[in-house]
């Protein structure tokens, strides 16, 4: 079976990953994020990648694709080895831009289908006050005023074309995420209910 893929986007702190909690309690997917996987692999002992992983996510810069990528692909290739009905994922927080977009078609193309793009439409200023409320115990080295004026920059920069260029094709569903978590669940909901 051929992965079926949601990419979750939005900007920093528009709620991605509280969304995606919510929707595994309730639906058959996997939620895979772009984030917590390099956070991971920068955690991990051994890792090549550490030094470079964590200069970028403090600064608010996209890591280079190939990295992404492996973690990705690794990360289904695993969940589908271990449960062949798991092949439903929500990426989250993947693609950002041209280079992740480049890269997911050169490795991913074949091997998975993209349904839509699940996208969280939140200000900035909401966004900002969500990631410094939650700063206070993330312990997220990008949870800081400096960090985010760099994540909300990439993210205009270069996330916001790329959701634009799915719009183009159809390919986006837009959800009002400044509201109460609940209230954006219900939204959520209605488009997967719809689209399956
Ligand atoms: N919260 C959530 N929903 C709420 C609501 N409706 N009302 C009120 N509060 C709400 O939520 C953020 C906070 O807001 C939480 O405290 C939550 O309780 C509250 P969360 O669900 O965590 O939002 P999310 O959109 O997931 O925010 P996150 O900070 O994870 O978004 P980012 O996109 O900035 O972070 P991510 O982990 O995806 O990426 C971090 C960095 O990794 C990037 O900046 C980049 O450097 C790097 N990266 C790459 O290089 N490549 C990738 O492909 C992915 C990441
Ligand atoms: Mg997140």
């Amino acid at each position: 079976m051929k992965p079926q893929v949601v990419f979750v986007l939005g900007g920093p702190g528009a709620g991605k990953g509280t969304q995606c909690s919510k929707i595994v309690e309730n639906y058959s997917y996997t939620h895979l994020s772009a984030g917590d996987l390099l956070r991971g692999e920068r955690a991990r002992e051994g890792s090549e990648f550490g030094q470079l992983i964590d200069s970028y996510i403090k600064e608010g810069q996209i890591v280079p694709v190939d990295i992404t990528i492996n973690l990705l692909r690794k990360a289904m290739e695993e969940t589908m080895k271990a449960d062949e009905e798991k092949f439903r994922f929500l990426i989250d927080g993947f693609p950002r831009n041209e280079d992740n977009m480049q890269g997911w078609t050169r490795v991913m193309e074949d091997r998975a289908d993209v349904k839509f793009v699940l996208f969280f439409d939140c200000s900035n200023e909401v966004c900002i006050d969500r990631c410094l409320e939650r700063g206070k115990s993330s312990g997220r080295t990008d949870d800081n005023r400096e960090s985010l004026q760099k994540r909300i920059q990439t993210y205009l920069q270069s996330t916001r074309p790329i959701i634009d260029q799915y719009e183009k094709h159809g390919k986006v569903r837009t959800v009002d995420a400044s509201r109460n978590v609940d209230e954006v669940f219900a939204d959520v909901k209605a488009i997967l209910d719809k689209e399956g």
